[in-house]
């Protein structure tokens, strides 16, 4: 799917360099060209996480993530039919982590370890980090440690941090988080939102874990994150605390083309989808009104209009976890505009995507420029609904309807 999702990120770059000689492109390029970081030029976030074995890296992942079996705790967790249900990654190398749902690239180290795998760690992780830069590096730090092995704990780290904050150009924004912090008196205090005593203990951890790392000359960036990632989904219990904090200050504090994939695999990140996807649309009505039916643009197979619309309809999706196919997203468009495209979908076996885009009925009712904004809005709150907000086809229809008619309304008004 990202295959193809790729394929037509490339058009759309063609269409917008044959839009660019357009007058009334130059006030547009500001937005477009953050479209162009955002959504073409996207990428996987890659984050480095340090921390004692059991300090609770990979729960921070399967908590973002919102899966608590996806990193495996210890051993490989496996089905009675010893189908593997998670995953667990090599320590001090860059590790894909991925899922239909999201991209991620991990690197996870638990220090430097005992002397005899010292110089071997160091060397791993120089590599790792000549090979591919980290976008944000995450420490580590249980919360009880604080008040007891905290230094043999910063000693060992301090030296991993700062290879890993090595860097010709800029830092790696980099964190500290105290994890387990239910575990912070009250204990029977587990499920957010704490009460005032918790909270009192819990900032007294902080202050005294600012000093230690001050101390140690560990840089990082405020503020210190108290954070819990322990739920079981099976046993109803989710006593997860500032991991929607946490995953909302890494989206943005990464550079703009890890945003995409961050929000798609932060679970909590549903208002940043949400701004995404708006801004996705907002730019590919842009483009569709300026490259609407006049431009022509070599090489290309599809009319612009629908090669922009099956992008737009591919990305929304994919923003929520869904891959579609060319011919999917055409369905979509017919669905959504007539009610039922089951006589084209029929003959989607025998027919080229070519010829399939030309039976679409909206095509014949484009008439100006404006139509081709107008429609590519509807059609990508129509995808909106169903893809992000999890709404009914039916509904989907509905809002592709009112939205088109209004700003048909608009556009009427403004003549
Ligand atoms: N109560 C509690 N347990 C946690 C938390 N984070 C991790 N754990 C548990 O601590 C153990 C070690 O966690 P793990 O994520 O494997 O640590 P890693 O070795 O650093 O990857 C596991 O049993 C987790 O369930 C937390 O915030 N609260
Ligand atoms: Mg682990």
């Amino acid at each position: 799917m990202d295959k193809d999702i790729e394929k037509l990120g490339k058009k759309i770059e063609n269409i917008l360099s044959s839009i660019s000689k357009i007058p009334g492109f130059k006030k547009l390029k500001p937005k477009l060209e953050e479209f162009r970081r955002l959504v073409l030029e996207k990428r996987s976030p890659r984050i480095i996480v340090i921390g004692r074995r059991g300090s609770g890296k990979s729960s921070i992942l399967n908590a973002l993530i919102d899966d608590d079996k996806f990193l495996a705790t210890g051993n490989l967790d496996t089905t009675k039919e010893g189908k593997v249900i998670s995953i667990s990654t090599r320590d001090t190398e860059w590790n894909s982590v991925a899922s239909g749902k999201f991209n991620l690239e991990w690197l996870d180290t638990p220090g430097t370890g005992a002397p005899s795998e010292k110089e071997i760690r160091v060397e791993k992780l120089k590599m790792a980090i000549n090979e591919k830069k980290p976008d944000a590096i995450l420490i580590v730090i249980k919360a009880s440690e604080v008040d007891g092995e905290i230094d043999s704990t910063l000693t060992d780290l301090r030296k991993i941090v700062q290879i890993a904050q090595n860097s010709e150009n800029e830092v790696p924004p980099t964190f500290v988080v105290l994890s387990h912090i239910d575990d912070i008196e009250p204990q029977y205090d587990k499920k957010p939102p704490y009460d005032p005593d918790k909270l009192e203990n819990i900032d007294r951890i902080i202050e005294k874990a600012k000093e230690h790392l001050t101390r140690h000359e560990i840089k990082y960036q405020s503020p210190l994150i108290p954070l819990s990632s322990y739920f079981v989904k099976k046993k109803n219990v989710d006593w997860r605390y500032n991991i929607d904090f946490l995953a909302k200050l890494l989206a943005s504090k990464m550079p703009e083309i890890t945003r995409l994939e961050a929000s798609r695999a932060f679970h909590s990140l549903h208002a940043e989808r949400t701004s995404l996807v708006d801004k996705i649309i907002y730019s590919s009505s842009v483009i569709s009104g300026l490259s609407g039916g006049f431009v022509v643009i070599p090489l290309l197979g599809l009319i612009p209009m629908a090669v922009i619309l099956i992008f737009m309809i591919s990305i929304i999706a994919y923003l929520g976890g869904q891959s579609l196919s060319k011919k999917a997203a055409l369905q979509f468009i017919l669905n959504l505009t007539t009610g039922s495209g089951i006589g084209v979908a029929a003959a989607f076996g025998t027919i080229t995507l070519q010829e399939a885009v030309k039976s679409i009925p909206i095509w014949g009712s484009i008439v100006n420029v404006a139509s081709y904004s107008i429609i590519t809005i509807a059609i990508g709150k129509g995808a909106k609904a169903l893809y992000i907000e999890k709404k009914t086809m039916e509904q989907a229809r509905e809002i592709y309807k009112n939205e088109q008619e209004r700003e048909e309304l608009n556009n009427e008004d403004v003549k």
